[in-house]
């Protein structure tokens, strides 16, 4: 259980027994919502000592005396289109309960313990709507060899300064350091089945760094990927959360299937595969998310290579209705893609052809890849394939909606804390500055970023922030 939620639910046993202290145990009855940040909205009620409901419901852009009264106390919902009244200090509204477990009503929710059929009716989801009443969204997706340079300003952006002797080992090629640039495989998008043109990246989308291209798509739509896989292993792509059958899996183990159903477990160099996901229901937003949640995916072969060599990338899911024709959800003016990893380079697939190409001759292949002090140095702790700052500046604008889509991905050492300076987000219905991300872990964060400047977003593991994990945005008014 993600430790936001079950923070959230501790202080909702808290809250319950002293319920009667909240207007016999209905908490301002219908003036409570137990949508979204039902948890939040209790743990505020109890640390700031303020009565339950007290504040009167209103809808957005309605004012009342209490406004600016710095009280936290009354309703928050963090549902639909309501949820960015929430960072204007605006009290919540009933209209998003329903979405939530009680459909507005205290006594049904029961403060979250519902087992009931609303409860697991939304657990399940409604099931996949046919193709016609949704979209098939199709990606030409293409897997290739390229060199690619953690640090291409070739100096710490974050100090301003040239890179110190220990950032050297991570930056500097020599007799025995790669340095910077390495060969890995990624996933790259075409426009098209000939694979001939590569799809341009937007500005916006600038700061995907190495990552591959991000699929959009709502609940009822299907999605496409047209797999063309030119690297030299044999690689797949393998999603998360949407619904796939075994042709579309993209994983190879032992799970009782053959003939064509295996055709997606290897695509060899030069081979293709059409990968096929439905996006049902309990693939999109849950209960307590907003208007979109992310996914990733990844080659899933041989995993942990497939990985260490850039195999990876985001999908969005956004409730039915919210994708707009700018492939945004509506309610939201940008969306931003981290995934913080520390790539083991020692684990790529080709970490013979990067010693080959970059470590100053002569060397022994075996006992340099032996070599402790090498390997740590291939140890590239980045922010979608950038070190030390030297990701484009990411530009936002004051007073934007900003959805923050992160993921944790690696081994034992991956353990990160994305921290931004300068503004705070909401996350999972709580205000926080930094966020926690184990391996595979996804979070959703939502800023309306109001500080101007250019700031530091990093993982606030001192270990890593200090060999790398760094990046800069810069708010600007305009
Ligand atoms: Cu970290």
């Amino acid at each position: 259980m993600n430790k936001h939620i079950c923070l959230a639910l501790f202080l909702i046993v808290i809250s319950l027994s002293s319920s009667n202290a909240c207007g016999g145990g209905g908490c301002g009855g219908g003036g409570y919502s137990c949508c979204g940040g039902f948890g939040y909205t209790r743990a505020t009620t109890i640390l700031d000592g303020s009565n339950c409901g007290v504040t009167p419901v209103r809808n957005p852009g309605e004012s009342t005396s209490e406004e600016g009264s710095g009280t936290e106390s009354g309703n928050k919902g963090t549902c639909g289109g309501d949820f960015y009244a929430d960072f204007y200090g605006a009290d919540s509204y009933l209209r998003g309960s329903i979405d939530g477990y009680c459909g507005g009503d205290i006594n049904e929710c029961s403060c979250g313990k519902n087992l009931g059929p609303l409860y697991w009716a939304k657990v399940q989801g409604r099931s996949f709507e046919r193709v016609d009443t949704g979209k098939i969204r199709t990606y030409y997706v293409a897997a290739e060899e390229v060199e690619w340079d953690y640090a291409p300003l070739g100096f710490n952006a974050i100090t301003g300064n040239p890179f110190t002797t220990a950032e050297q080992a991570f930056t500097q090629r020599g007799p025995n350091r790669i340095g910077s640039k390495y060969v890995k495989c990624l996933y790259r998008e075409y426009t098209s089945s000939s694979f001939k043109t590569l799809k341009k990246r937007s500005q916006h989308e600038e700061h995907l760094g190495f990552m591959g291209p991000t699929f959009h798509a709502e609940v009822g739509d299907i999605l496409k990927i047209v797999f063309y896989n030119k690297c030299a292993f044999e690689a797949t792509v393998h999603p998360h959360g949407v619904f796939y059958n075994k042709d579309g899996e993209g994983a190879i183990y032992v799970d009782g299937t053959s003939g064509a159903d295996k055709n997606d477990d290897g695509v060899p160099q030069g081979g293709k595969h059409t990968y096929v996901w439905r996006v049902p229901e309990r693939a999109g937003p849950g209960t307590h998310d907003g208007s979109s949640v992310m996914w990733m995916y990844h080659s899933h072969h041989h995993e942990s290579m497939d990985f260490t060599t850039g195999l990876v990338g985001n999908m969005v899911i956004t409730r039915k209705g919210m994708l707009s024709e700018y492939n945004l959800p509506k309610d939201v003016d940008k969306e931003v893609f981290y995934m913080f990893a520390i790539m083991d380079e020692n684990g790529s697939h080709f970490i013979d052809e990067s010693i080959k190409r970059f470590v100053e001759r002569p060397f022994d292949l075996e006992t340099l890849k032996a070599n402790g002090a090498f390997r740590n140095s291939n140890l590239m702790n980045s922010i979608n394939g950038y070190i030390f700052g030297n990701a484009p500046v990411l530009k936002l604008k004051k007073g934007e909606r900003v959805r923050y889509y992160i993921m944790g991905m690696g081994g034992f050492r991956d353990l990160h804390t994305p921290h931004w300076q300068g503004n705070v987000v909401l996350l999972d219905g709580l205000r926080q500055n930094t966020a926690s991300l184990l391996p595979a872990e996804m979070v959703v964060a939502d800023m309306v970023p109001d500080a101007e400047g250019i700031w530091v977003h990093h993982c606030h593991v001192l270990e890593h922030f200090a060999n790398g994990m760094s990046t800069l945005y810069q708010v600007v008014d305009y």
